[in-house]
């Protein structure tokens, strides 16, 4: 069984054993935990809740699978995306020199590389390897406050956003990664920067990153969502 029919039928498995009332107590035991998603709303909202505490309370120390290099994907499939904006095409003429926190300022913290599957929600999925910094050293390198609940990441792709909670965020396999395989992260997989956050969906990570906004509420961020997904209906939390 793969992991989305695990996690669905692990989910119905849990609502079904709660029944209806259950379903009441878990609402108040997520709420007790502070673990609502910002898709709370809505038609879905109470699925959302309760997939979202749930995997959170049962499984949040668990890891992505991580596979040998044997099993890299030999033809990883690049989604298409819209073209980057043109400062993003500006920065990439100059070589991302321009950044804030150069690439090269990104290679001195510590590297991780991990060996792990990018999930699309429509069926698809293929194995690389990717390399990059923790992000929870990048965090670690300017200083986050306590009431750090959120991490929302930006990219050069449409104004693309999501966000992830600090669970996610300071996560070992989350990286902010620049190299694929056997070279730098090409752009047609998000280079020179992409978050990879291989324990939810292919969507979260976010490819072309240009910032990160660590918060402890997403409510003022965009939509309020979290991200722009949950307006067409993707959840927030896609968990795998
Ligand atoms: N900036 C940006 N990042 C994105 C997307 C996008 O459209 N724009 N698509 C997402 C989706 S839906 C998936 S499944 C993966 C696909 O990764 P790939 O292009 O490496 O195959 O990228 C995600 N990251
Ligand atoms: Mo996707």
């Amino acid at each position: 069984m793969n992991n989305i029919s695990r996690r669905k039928l692990f989910t119905a498995g849990l609502a079904a054993t709660a029944g209806l009332g259950g379903l009441a107590v878990a609402a108040r035991l997520a709420r007790r935990y502070g673990l609502i998603p910002p898709d709370n709303g809505g038609v879905y909202g109470p699925g959302e809740t309760l997939n979202y505490a749930a995997q959170r309370l049962l499984t949040s120390h668990s890891q992505a699978r991580e596979f040998s290099r044997g099993m890299i994907s030999k033809a990883p499939f690049a989604n298409a995306v819209a073209p980057p904006d043109d400062r993003f095409k500006r920065l990439q003429a100059g070589g991302f020199s321009g950044w804030l926190l150069s690439l090269s300022d990104l290679k001195s913290l510590p590297i991780r590389s991990q060996i792990t599957e990018v999930v699309c929600e429509e069926g698809w999925s293929y194995i690389a390897e990717w390399i990059g910094t923790p992000l929870a050293d990048v965090l670690n390198q300017v200083g986050v406050l306590p009431q750090a609940r959120y991490v929302a990441y930006y990219s050069a792709d449409r104004n693309w956003w999501d966000s992830i909670d600090m669970s996610d965020a300071l996560h070992p396999q989350t990286l902010l990664t620049w190299a694929m395989n056997d070279g730098d992260l090409p752009v047609g997989f998000g280079g020179p920067l992409r978050l990879r956050v291989p324990r939810q969906l292919g969507y979260k990570s976010v490819k072309y990153i240009t910032g990160l906004t660590v918060t402890d509420s997403l409510k003022n961020l965009g939509n309020g969502l979290g991200s722009p997904g949950p307006e067409f209906g993707y959840s927030w939390y896609a968990g795998i």
